[in-house]
């Protein structure tokens, strides 16, 4: 049940001594080896000595994506190359990547919080662990690569794509936990269905999926349909990769492992740290990182701290599953919409199959938003009023959700794009 008992069920005054301690340490590694951080600590006037407890954190400079990429390519490691063993990359939509780097160390820190965060998810040695996020520069496929390894479990390092050849592999091979993107994770059920397969066919017994939002709709439309429990994982390049925090099967938020990472939120306005239990954006310092230390990484992702206690007995503080990144939130007609909100009314009314896209675009200076769902073959044959009402249904959900109109579209099966990796879930034409 816990990969590391002592660590995970850490008392929280000890933990918290635990942070404070390396937190000195990375302020330290952070001011003496990266001329960044120097300068942004100076233009705030605050040495490593002025951090003396946790809530000096307060006073450090925030990090953002752009300041590794002024930096960019090596600029922002705190050591030289030659202590680097690994260099993931991952891409933006403009600009250069961001280019993350490791020490030995690193990867034995990455490699233990992944063979904890498998543990928590159900995984053991004696799994046969399915690996099927992608391999190379993006961080999935090696992160939970070196985790199995570290647990003892036997890895398949599948990776993406040749979806057919994944599901003999994953009957043949007898895998028992699979790894992948959620919407991956549905495209996999739904091709093993037409391959005329049924979940008993299989031996998997949990799924731990991250890398983009998901709902709970959705975990619950994926677990009937593999017949696994699904368990949500979450990670960033910039701050270690996926194992940054777990979800346990309490399923009441995801741990975020406090004695490697100090979570603050705080509202992405003003930058104003707001108290546990408020949602707002995640900001995340590393406390052990040597290559690449974080000091207050706005990470974009919005979320809310869980301060009380877990009944998995975990005493790691939670995050509640996360609704959406704050720059993929889109702003229809004054508000605010997280994709994950649709998600959510469209798998709870369930008459569609879990496949939609949102299109916006602007006529005039009015937003419209589209929302595109599919529907199974047999229903899209229905009678045209039954499609319309089925229409109808959705329209208003929708509405009385998000308070604002939309268009709803029905269409046919596998007219939105299927995806291997993170899932494309809107076309904002209004930029282009
Ligand atoms: O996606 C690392 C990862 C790999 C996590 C495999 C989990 C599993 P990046 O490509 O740098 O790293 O993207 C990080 O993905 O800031 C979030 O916006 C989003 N994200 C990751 N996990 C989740 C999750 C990997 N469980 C960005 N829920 C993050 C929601 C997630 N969003």
């Amino acid at each position: 049940m816990y990969w590391n008992e002592k660590y995970e069920c850490l008392p929280r005054e000890e933990l918290k001594a635990l942070q404070l301690e390396r937190l000195k340490q990375t302020v330290e590694r952070c001011f003496y080896n990266v001329p960044h951080y120097r300068k942004a600590m100076q233009e705030l006037n605050v040495e490593p000595d002025d951090i003396q407890s946790l809530s000096d954190l307060s006073k450090l400079p925030f990090t953002v994506k752009t300041d590794l990429r002024d930096n960019y390519p090596y600029g922002m490691f705190a050591v030289p190359l030659s202590e680097v063993v690994r260099i993931h990359s991952s891409s933006g939509t403009t600009g250069k990547p961001t280019v993350v780097g490791y020490t030995r160390n690193d990867l034995n820190t990455w490699s233990e919080l992944m063979a904890r965060s498998l543990t928590c998810g159900g995984a053991a040695k004696g799994d046969v662990i399915h690996n099927a996020y992608g391999y190379g520069l993006f961080t999935g496929g090696l992160g939970v690569h070196y985790g199995a390894e570290r647990l003892g479990a036997s890895v398949i390092p599948i990776s993406g794509g040749n979806t057919k050849r994944q599901i003999m592999i994953m009957k043949d091979y007898g895998s028992t936990v699979l790894t992948c993107t959620p919407s991956y994770a549905l495209f996999l059920a739904e091709v093993m269905r037409e391959m005329g397969y049924k979940k008993e066919d299989f031996r998997l017994k949990c799924g731990i999926f991250g890398a983009e939002p998901w709902s709970d709709n959705m975990r619950e439309e994926i677990e009937n349909k593999l017949g696994i429990m699904a368990l949500d994982i979450y990670g960033l390049s910039e701050i270690i990769g996926p194992g940054v925090a777990m979800e346990c099967p309490e399923k009441q938020g995801l741990h975020i492992w406090e004695d490697h990472f100090i979570a603050e939120i705080i509202d992405p306005e003003t930058g104003e740290v707001l108290p546990p239990g408020s949602q707002g954006e995640l900001v995340i310092t590393s406390l052990t990182k040597e290559a690449l230390p974080m000091l207050r990484y706005r990470t974009r992702d919005i979320t809310m701290l869980i301060d009380e206690p877990c009944a998995c007995g975990r005493t790691h503080q939670r995050l509640f599953r996360f609704s959406g990144r704050s720059d993929d939130m889109l702003i229809i007609r004054g508000v605010n919409v997280f994709p994950s909100q649709i998600e959510s009314v469209l798998l709870e009314i369930g008459e569609t199959e879990p496949h939609y896209q949102l299109i916006v675009d602007r006529e005039g200076t009015m937003d419209n938003l589209e929302v595109w769902v599919e529907v199974s073959a047999e229903k899209f044959s229905d009678e045209v009023k039954m499609l319309e009402n089925l229409k109808r249904t959705i329209r208003a959900a929708i509405e009385s959700t998000l308070g604002i109109s939309v268009e709803v579209k029905l269409v046919e099966p596998k007219t939105i794009p299927r995806s291997e990796g993170k899932a494309k879930r809107v076309i904002d034409k209004r930029h282009i």
